[in-house]
């Protein structure tokens, strides 16, 4: 896929496009981060790569680079609101929770998450 594909029924590709509405909280060339519609902590942050990846091991696999920008975008998130510290989460497949089949990491931060299940 070619670095600026969208697919033309992807939720998160609309967002990225501005096509559909988002509480952005950080952008850049690469990855996209935007509040979670229904947030599981104080502080709860999809972070997207701008490219269209059916999901988080397909970003691996084609451009380990950017995984690695993802997490650090996640930890810059952290940094801001939460001492650095922060849950990283990617359902992978409809039977791990995914339900939106563009690749995204769950930042969950904001508060102390010790009592909050996986
Ligand atoms: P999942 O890991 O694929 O289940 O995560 C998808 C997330 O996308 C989930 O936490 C939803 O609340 C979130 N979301 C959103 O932020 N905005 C939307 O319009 C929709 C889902 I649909």
């Amino acid at each position: 896929m070619s670095e600026q594909q969208t697919v033309d029924d992807c939720l998160f590709c609309k967002i990225i496009a501005g096509q559909v509405p988002s509480n952005k909280v950080y952008e850049d060339e690469r990855v996209y981060a935007f509040k979670d519609i229904e947030p599981k902590a104080k502080v709860h942050v999809l972070v997207v790569p701008k490219q269209h990846y059916a999901n988080i091991a397909k970003v691996a696999q084609a451009d380990p680079e950017l995984l690695a920008h993802m997490v650090e975008v996640a930890q810059g998130i952290a940094d801001q609101t939460y001492r650095g510290q922060f849950r990283l989460i990617c359902n992978t497949g409809e039977l791990a929770g995914q339900s939106v089949f563009h690749a995204h990491a769950h930042v969950l931060t904001g508060e102390d998450l010790r009592d909050l299940p996986m």
